[in-house]
């Protein structure tokens, strides 16, 4: 290094040596505390996961409103004003009524309640369109569609029960002591009771080594309980030659569930000829993991009576990560670790009803047999045809192929890859509105207009005239229950999430179908009884019943306790909706061979945030305090660039397209980086989620599920030059 570069003025601790405890608690209150008011926040901390209370948000911090009267910005007009309701609304329905339901894209985030939902592809269904791109789009669709194909649902197949009774617990790219705190005292359980838990990951995420419970007294005083037996280091996207290892090593043992297979899979015949085909040099070099390892993480499988295998982000955000999904779905099958107690499938969901939300049909491919029942029930003809998800939404944009854009939660802009590019796509629109419970960075860059509506959140109360309503989530095992809010509202002027949609549907119907209309016959959009919906919500979950299998005296059931669990092909071992029988998938795994120089780099989240909502600037679980804008190297890769700890430096992005024959390359930059040397293997790094976006390429998609490769980018890494720095 130059004398002259300078070194950025970040805090590098030694890393913890467990997660949970008094720290996090501190770190939990200090957060609700500013969110909220220390009152509203205590008050909500203590109704979080109760009978009566609402459902933690994914992390257990409540909402903060910050937002209290719907905001309109006029074309040419430098700021939002305060609006009513109405007029608000209004400027919605006009824009999506001349843009029309082609050039109309209706985002959701995975907050939103089945309720509001429901009514949202209704309206959207009834305008004409398909297109609902959704978070899960960049999240678990790689998984829905791996599973889809598998096994016939899209979904996980393991109740919490499971893992009171698994053997072995795999987790998969997935780093629960952050993302996934409840599911530490699950997995303390199971540890303490015997069973052995797998980390497969880049990275050794403190959270998963060792756990204390910050509501168990003996925890918080120090006591901590060892959870991860075995931690494998594998290389980003090694993931899906390691398991094809695992089955080759299950095969060649003899160790298969011949019985399972014969009585409820397809394709073991050439899945066995082609573990046989496939050497184990390849399969090493590709997953970047030794034989010996692999060997013994297959042993500890066979050993095992009961596997549950999680995954989460690190499995499905790659170009193979569906290919990847079917390679760790074909070694449980080979076992029959699927359907039975103590083994499944796990997909780790994110937001709290993000699963929920694809059962009542977000779904910009929705199967047709869901569109049929909602046909029938409304009386009009659903659009068959595929619509957008997320990356194609943002490319229909640049080539104003889609004009209005509306979103039932999120923030699509920090969320979406191509920071850059998407911005620019979302400011092209003629409407870009927004349903939300605080400002953020999409609300910044509305189209010639922008709305934004402020909602009630989860943790509200929310009353109507017909009483106090509760609404209702689906969590990753498939359980459906009730949330309702307890904290009184931010302000008198928030609307629910159901009543502002009911609001746009009676809005669009009246421009659909003005009163003047003659002897025109009424739309089906203006016979449904909107008003009466948003007033009552039983009323809308006696008509998901009639759409949605599974939801049979809705209403009733979810009045018990806790709820009640959805049916699932997978569990069931009936895999009905795939003519009865499981499918073993056939890949090969892919070559990660870089280019000279390159690195490859995942996109995480740290301990304080949700998402692209950023809570503070450390990460006390990797050691770094009061930066975000670093990236985690390998001290040896950091050598070879001739690169010190703190140094700034640029990220450099690297896109390849072929196009008539021709290669173009195109690059996309972020700037003053920080370098953080981090035990993660050689030709890897890691920056967080979403202050790397921006190198994202929107193009660079997985296979298939079109999910961005938001964990696997193609980097350089460039020291800032002294003038810059
Ligand atoms: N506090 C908090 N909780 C959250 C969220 C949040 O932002 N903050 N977000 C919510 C949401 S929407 C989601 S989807 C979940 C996300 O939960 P996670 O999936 O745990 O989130 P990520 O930080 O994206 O981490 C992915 C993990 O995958 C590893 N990884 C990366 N690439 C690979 C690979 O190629 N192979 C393997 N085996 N591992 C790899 C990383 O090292 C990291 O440990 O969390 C939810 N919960
Ligand atoms: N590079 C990179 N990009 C990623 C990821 C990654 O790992 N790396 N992860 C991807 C994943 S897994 C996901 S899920 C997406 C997340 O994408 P999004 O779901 O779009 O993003 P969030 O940050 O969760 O959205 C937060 C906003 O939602 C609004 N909100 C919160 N609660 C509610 C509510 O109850 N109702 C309403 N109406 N609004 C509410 C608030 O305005 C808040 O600012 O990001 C994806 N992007
Ligand atoms: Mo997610």
């Amino acid at each position: 290094m130059t004398d002259d570069a300078k070194l950025a003025d970040v805090r590098l601790t030694e890393l913890p040596k467990a997660a949970g405890g008094l720290a996090a608690i501190a770190s939990t209150m200090r957060h609700l505390a500013r969110d909220s008011g220390l009152v509203r926040g205590g008050k909500a901390l203590l109704a979080i996961n109760q009978p009566d209370g609402f459902d933690c948000p994914g992390c257990a911090w409540p909402e903060a409103a910050g937002l209290t009267h719907p905001l309109v910005r006029a074309p040419g007009d430098a700021h939002f004003r305060v609006s009513t309701w109405d007029a608000a609304i209004g400027v919605i329905a006009d824009e999506l009524h001349a843009a029309g339901p082609d050039q109309t894209a209706l985002y959701t985030s995975g907050r939103t309640s089945n309720e509001a939902a429901f009514l949202y592809q209704l309206v959207g269904r009834m305008f004409g369109t398909n297109n609902f791109p959704d978070c899960s789009n960049m999240c678990h669709e790689s998984s829905g569609v791996a599973l889809g194909e598998q096994i016939g649902v899209g979904k996980g197949t393991v109740t919490l029960d499971d893992f009171a009774h698994a053997d072995l617990i795999l987790v998969i790219g997935q780093n629960p002591g952050t993302n996934h705190p409840r599911m530490l005292s699950t997995l303390r359980d199971a540890a303490r009771r015997g069973a052995t838990i797998v980390s497969i990951n880049p990275l050794r995420e403190v959270g998963l080594a060792r756990f204390s419970h910050p509501q168990h007294p003996l925890d918080v005083l120090g006591h901590s309980t060892a959870l991860a037996t075995e931690f494998v280091q594998i290389p980003i996207g090694g993931d899906q030659a390691f398991f094809l290892g695992i089955g080759k090593a299950v095969v060649e043992a003899g160790a298969v569930d011949a019985t399972f297979l014969a009585d409820h899979v397809d394709g073991y015949d050439a899945y066995r000829a082609h573990v046989h085909a496939t050497p184990w040099p390849l399969i090493v070099a590709r997953a970047g993991v030794d034989e010996v390892t692999i060997r013994r993480i297959a042993q500890r499988y066979l050993t095992s009576r009961a596997t549950i295998a999680c995954w989460a982000m690190g499995l499905t955000q790659h170009k193979h990560a569906v290919a990847t999904i079917q390679e760790v779905v074909n070694v449980m099958l080979l076992r029959g670790n699927i359907g039975r107690p103590g083994a499944g499938l796990c997909p780790v969901r994110g937001h709290s009803n993000v699963q929920g939300d694809r059962t009542m049909g977000i779904d910009h491919a929705p199967p047709l047999a869901f569109l049929d029942r909602l046909g029938e029930t409304f009386g009009f003809a659903p659009p068959r045809a595929h619509g957008l998800d997320t990356a194609a939404t943002i490319a229909a944009m640049e080539r104003r192929e889609v004009r209005a854009f509306v979103a039932l939660g999120g923030n699509f802009l920090a969320a979406s890859p191509d920071t850059e590019r998407t911005r620019v796509a979302l400011e092209s629109c003629a409407l870009v509105a927004s349903i939300a419970t605080k400002l953020n960075r999409t609300h910044l860059h509305p189209g010639a207009r922008g709305v934004i509506l402020p909602c009630l959140g989860r943790t509200e109360r929310d009353v109507r005239s017909t009483g106090a309503q509760f609404v209702t989530v689906e969590d990753s095992m498939s359980m459906v229950h009730r949330s309702q809010g307890v904290l009184p509202p931010a302000s008198p002027e928030l609307r629910s999430e159901p009543a502002i949609i009911a609001g746009l549907a009676r809005a669009l119907a009246d421009r659909l179908a003005p009163p003047d209309r003659g002897i025109l016959p009424t739309p089906p959009i203006a016979r449904v009884p909107w008003a009466e919906l948003a007033d009552d919500y039983d009323r809308i979950r006696d008509l998901i019943a009639s759409v949605v299998p599974g939801f049979a005296d809705f209403n009733t059931r979810v009045r018990t306790p806790d709820g009640f669990q959805l049916p699932n092909v997978g569990r069931d071992r009936s895999f009905a909706t795939i003519g009865g029988r499981a499918k073993l998938a056939i890949g090969i795994p892919p070559d990660l061979t870089l280019p000279p120089g390159r690195l490859r780099m995942m996109t995480i989240r740290s301990h304080d945030q949700y998402n692209t909502t950023i809570y503070g600037l450390d990460d006390r679980y990797r050691g770094v305090l009061g930066e975000r804008r670093v990236i985690f190297m390998n001290a040896r890769d950091m050598v070879e660039r001739h690169l010190v700890e703190r140094q700034l430096v640029d990220l450099i992005s690297e896109w390849t397209e072929r196009a008539h024959g021709d290669a173009i390359t195109t690059e996309r930059i972020v700037r003053r980086f920080i370098v953080v040397p981090f035990e993660l293997p050689r030709g890897n790094c890691a920056t967080y989620f979403p202050e790397a976006n921006p190198l994202v390429p929107l193009e660079s998609v997985a296979d298939r599920s079109n999910t961005p490769t938001s964990k696997s980018v193609v980097i350089r890494v460039v020291a800032c030059s002294p003038v810059d720095a």
